[in-house]
């Protein structure tokens, strides 16, 4: 109960927080980076998320909606491919993560080289509305 208030009334909170655990890296108890990204209204939060490539990245998807959504990080590329596929599921690949309706998932990713990602949703219509996200991968730590 108490954590749902608190989440609720810090979006910016939680995207400092999310920011402090990737800075903080060494002193998480795995000794790897933690990110917490919340799904509501057909978007995410943080929109904006920098990681260190590398080293295992966790990442704790929660979708607070009725409905369900994808979660899709890649270049271009595989975004085109996600624009025009017909895949309903994702559970094989770290990088493609379907939450159905009101669960969280976990999925751990470690991005080789430093660049500019996107992360998104390719359900019909969730990314025109906006369900897209920028992730930065940096290579100092
Ligand atoms: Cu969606």
């Amino acid at each position: 109960m108490t954590a749902g208030l608190t989440r609720r009334g810090g979006g910016r909170a939680g995207l400092l927080a999310a920011a402090a655990l990737v800075l903080g890296a060494c002193s998480t108890r795995a000794g790897t980076p933690v990110v917490t990204i919340d799904i509501a209204y057909s978007r995410f939060e943080p929109a904006t998320i920098t990681v260190p490539a590398g080293v295992p990245v966790t990442f704790v998807i929660r979708n607070a909606d009725p409905i369900d959504h994808e979660w899709i990080v890649g270049d271009d590329a595989r975004h085109q491919r996600h624009r025009t596929g017909t895949e309903p599921v994702h559970d094989e690949r770290p990088t493609e993560v379907s939450i159905d309706a009101g669960t969280t998932q976990t999925t751990i990713v470690t991005f080789d080289t430093a660049g500019t990602l996107a992360y998104v949703c390719h359900l019909p219509g969730h990314e025109a509305y906006g369900m897209i996200g920028t992730m930065t991968v940096t290579s100092s730590r």
